[in-house]
């Protein structure tokens, strides 16, 4: 006898643009995996990694229950004596050697789970340390910074309003690979494509990206040389009587500090730090300025780089400046159903403390993940001696993974809450695997509150977990429970995977909603166009628009002091693919067969000077150390420009219990990115625009022997 067959509707939850799923299930089988045409947000699109959630789900090698490291491998343990031995070791530390000894990070699944929104920090807290980190330090720090200085809320981050605008600008994102980021925008393919007909899309990008193809026009930019571009559009606003504020007039103060701060930003100034032409600057801003609506846009490329919080300060200025800000078609805030993030605690705070060893500043209670190795390998007081890494793989994610290695194989103690033995986690002493992310709820608090539209959803697990196997949450409330106990701590509010949903949806601000409600609208529901409401909520909160903040001002001068490009320099950008997601896809057969995209792409002109051909096996070197990946000739960059993925090079590192990833060729990026390196204001992480040198790494004949078998 067939079990019978069900469908399930459920957002996405591997990347922000949430699609709708429609998933058939017999029994406990996933039968197919398709978009969900009902889904009034995604409209029926997806891409394959939505198809893949089945190979999670069924991958051989996602943990299914704790293990413990032993001399001679890895040991199945029962729940009982994992989270024993976990808060018995953290709190021997924490005894010994205080609460700040005992450092945490979270990492980017993290921001697509609501419970790992909620619980960890809750757990973090109990703690007491100090010693937070997450991925938002390598990639969203410099956004966040500059909101909060700003507009005084590290989540007001105004939204492009993709939908009606007549303009857009898109500088270091690439939508059409990553489906967008800061911008939950389901089916960016056909929103761009209306736009287009409706106005204009411009992309600002050192590569012709999948973006820059489907785009209007297409510009290439020095990599790093944003601020400068950026702030040089400032100032052709400012000279040329273009400001316009609008509503925003009375609200806003430091106007005359900015104008003062960008005097000597001028486009031909600007010309030869960012390679666009001064002529260029000028159109785009002036276009920009004369649309009926228009919106600049600022992602990844814009904020992990050495001027992360300058670009996205002078974003933001752009569209304030023009008007733009806090009106349709220009960038808005949302009005989120469930409203964790908007609140006054989630607020952020700046520059508290600092780090211990590099005095790097917190941001919002967390501090930047460049400064983590040096934490745990510098002796002294207030040394890291234990990690707790959740949803993450920093070795792989954040600069120097080989210093990160070596930092983890020296800590006193390490537990990961992951399903998978990868780079990081292989160091831990006891992993802690959730349940499958079908076997569990899912609201999303982030990317809602960062989506094109306001909508809101709420989707039932497709799967009953097994007996055995625990959810995120679980996994936190039975550490805290048994933390308090041990240390004689009150007892914290243990809160359910949907408890806090569930009171936010009833005590938001859309009458009626609740999870019941929600469970009637399995595609989601549609809470109407994004609509002004900055003005108000800067006068709610008696403060201005700072559109000066001195933290930023006091960044300029290391920006003007930045020298002039090297002729014959060659800088290092990254790069996403629709079929990867960070370090974690590489599993699975489906989204890794057929053509690769590990190879370092080079303009063919750099690629003959150094007499290397398609195919050969390159050394790719920096400060810090070399990485053996394959070249690939590309038309789609410029001379001096290098790119390359991040996430890969799995095989390379012992223990990495990954099946397939184990076997595919490709180095890890960030065994050459400087940890030393980050954004001024932000201590962001720089994973782009930093100099290589890159050599052939064998003889030619040798080469083509030595390169890892590609597929393509
Ligand atoms: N060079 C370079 N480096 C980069 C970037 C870049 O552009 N260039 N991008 C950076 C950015 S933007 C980011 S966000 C980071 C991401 O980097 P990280 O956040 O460090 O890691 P990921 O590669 O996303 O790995 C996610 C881990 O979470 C686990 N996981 C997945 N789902 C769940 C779950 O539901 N629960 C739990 N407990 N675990 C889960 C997976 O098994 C995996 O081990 O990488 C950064 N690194
Ligand atoms: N398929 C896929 N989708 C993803 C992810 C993934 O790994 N794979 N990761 C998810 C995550 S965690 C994030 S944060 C988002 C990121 O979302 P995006 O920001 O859209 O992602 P990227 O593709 O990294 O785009 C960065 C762009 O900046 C360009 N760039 C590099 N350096 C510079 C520079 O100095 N100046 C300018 N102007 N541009 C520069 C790069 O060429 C690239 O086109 O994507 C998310 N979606
Ligand atoms: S675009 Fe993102 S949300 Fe949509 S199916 Fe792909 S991974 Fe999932
Ligand atoms: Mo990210």
């Amino acid at each position: 006898m067939t079990a019978a067959r069900t469908v399930h509707f459920r957002a996405c939850h591997i990347c922000e643009a949430l699609c709708g799923l429609r998933i058939e299930t017999e029994g406990q089988r996933v039968v197919s995996i398709r978009p969900d045409d009902e889904d009034p947000f995604s409209r029926g699109h997806i891409c394959p990694k939505g198809v893949a959630i089945q190979d999670i789900h069924e991958d051989p090698d996602r943990l299914r229950a704790p293990v413990k490291r032993t001399a001679s491998g890895w040991e199945t343990i029962s729940w009982d004596e994992a989270f024993d031995t976990v808060v018995e070791r953290l709190a021997e530390i924490r005894e010994r050697h205080g609460a700040d000894a005992v450092a945490s990070y979270l990492g980017n699944p993290s921001a697509h789970s609501g419970a790992l929104m909620t619980h960890p920090a809750q757990f973090f807290g109990l703690l007491g340390t100090r010693s937070q980190y997450t991925s938002a330090s390598v990639d969203t720090l410099p956004t966040q910074l500059v909101c909060h200085l700003m507009y005084g809320h590290q989540f007001y981050t105004p939204i492009p309003d993709i939908d009606r605008t007549q303009h857009m600008v898109i500088i270091g994102g690439n939508p059409m690979a990553s489906n967008g980021s800061m911008m939950t925008v389901p089916d960016f393919p056909g929103r761009a494509k209306a736009l287009s007909r409706r106005g204009k899309l411009v992309v600002i990008d050192p590569r012709r990206t999948e973006t820059a193809k489907i785009a209007d026009e297409h510009h290439f930019i020095r990599p790093g040389g944003d601020a400068w571009l950026l702030l040089a559009m400032v100032h052709v606003l400012f000279r040329d009587g273009l400001v316009r504020l609008n509503h925003l007039e009375s609200r806003v103060s430091g106007l005359e500090a900015v104008r003062e701060a960008v005097r000597d930003i001028s486009p031909v100034a600007a010309a030869a730090r960012c390679r666009v032409p001064a002529e260029t600057i000028e159109k785009i801003i002036h276009e920009f300025a004369a649309s009926p609506s228009a919106v600049m846009y600022g992602r990844l490329g814009t904020c992990a780089q050495d001027f992360g919080s300058l670009a996205q300060w002078a974003v933001q200025l752009i569209n304030l400046l023009t008007g733009n800000l806090d009106r349709e078609g220009g960038a808005l805030l949302t009005h989120p159903a469930a409203d964790l993030l908007h609140t006054e605690r989630a607020a952020g705070s700046y520059a508290k403390r600092h780090t211990r060893v590099r005095g790097l500043p917190e941001f919002a209670d967390t501090l930047p993940v460049v400064a983590l190795a040096e934490e745990i390998l510098t002796p002294g007081e207030g040394q890291v001696r234990a990690f707790i890494s959740v949803a993450s793989n920093l070795v792989a994610g954040s600069p120097d993974g080989r210093q990160l290695d070596r930092a983890f194989a020296e800590l006193d103690f390490m537990v990961s809450i992951d399903f998978y033995i990868n780079e990081t986690t292989r160091h831990a002493h006891i992993i802690l695997p959730p349940a499958s992310p079908l076997e569990r709820s899912h609201y999303d608090y982030l990317f809602l509150i960062w989506a094109v539209r306001n909508t809101t959803r709420y989707n039932a697990p497709v799967f009953d977990k097994p007996a055995e196997a625990r959810h995120d949450w679980e996994i936190f409330n039975a550490l805290m429970e048994r933390y308090a106990r041990r240390m004689n701590l009150r007892m914290p509010r243990l809160l359910g995977g949907d408890d806090l949903p569930d009171l936010l949806l009833r005590n938001g601000a859309y009458p009626g909603l609740s999870i019941a409600k929600l469970l009637e609208h399995p595609h989601g529901l549609d809470l109407g166009p994004l609509r002004p409401s900055l003005g108000e909520r800067l006068d709610r909160a008696r403060r201005k628009l700072e559109a000066a903040p001195q933290a930023l001002l006091d960044d300029i001068p290391r920006l003007l002091q930045q020298p002039l490009p090297e002729p014959d320099e060659l800088l290092l950008i990254g790069r996403r693919h629709v079929r990867s997601n960070n370090s974690w896809m590489n599993n699975y057969h489906r989204l890794t067969k057929g053509k690769s995209n590990h190879q370092l792409l080079m303009n063919p002109q750099d690629m003959a000077a150094r007499s290397m051909s398609d195919g050969m096996l390159a050394e790719v070197r920096t400060d810090i150390g070399g990485i053996r990946v394959v070249v690939k000739a590309s038309d789609d960059l410029t001379p001096g420009v290098a790119c390359l993925p991040h996430g890969w090079g799995q095989g390379q590192r012992d223990g990495v219990r990954l099946d397939r990833a184990n076997t595919l060729p490709g180095a890890s990026f960030n065994d050459i990115s400087d940890a030393r390196r980050c954004d001024g204001p932000s201590g962001n992480a720089v994973l782009n625009g930093f100099p290589i040198s890159v050599s052939p790494a064998a003889h030619p004949a040798e080469s083509a022997a030595l390169a890892p078998a590609s597929a393509d």
